[in-house]
């Protein structure tokens, strides 16, 4: 079973849901599919579950349900996204191994908050 999530090593610094899209693989370009996740950004890491149908969960993690996948935010580049959508509120995440990604929320007040929180730990990745 999934570990409970104080059994887990890193705190959560944010978690909440957010409009997604990866958009290259290895440098490699993909076609856009946007799709809702559910985000937390804990330790070096930003991890991505599948949105849950019905209500939001009361805690960060959905029960049972185990992340889609992580990105290691170690010499990750993050900017608000000018060009890359037609949608406002985007921010533009690669990572070093060249998987980019977009994150969206309808609310220009929360992707400025995971904007800001998320460059907070590529800063103190780069200064380890
Ligand atoms: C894409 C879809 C995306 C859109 C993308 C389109 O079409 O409409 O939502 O991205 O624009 O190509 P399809 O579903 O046929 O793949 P945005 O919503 O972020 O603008 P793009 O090609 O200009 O990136």
């Amino acid at each position: 079973s999934p570990p409970h999530p104080s059994d887990l090593p890193h705190e959560v610094e944010k978690a909440g849901q957010l409009n997604k899209t990866k958009i290259a693989e290895g440098g490699r370009k993909l076609r856009k599919s946007w799709g809702v996740s559910w985000v937390v950004l804990a330790g070096n890491s930003l991890v991505f579950y599948k949105d849950l149908k019905g209500p939001a969960p009361a805690s960060w993690r959905p029960a049972s349900s185990r992340p889609e996948s992580s990105v290691d935010l170690r010499g990750a580049v993050l900017e608000r996204a000018r060009d890359l959508s037609s949608k406002k509120n985007v921010i533009h995440l690669r990572t070093v191994t060249g998987n980019e990604f977009l994150l969206q929320s309808d609310s220009e007040a929360e992707i400025q908050d995971w904007h800001q929180t998320i460059k907070g730990v590529i800063r103190r990745l780069d200064r380890e």
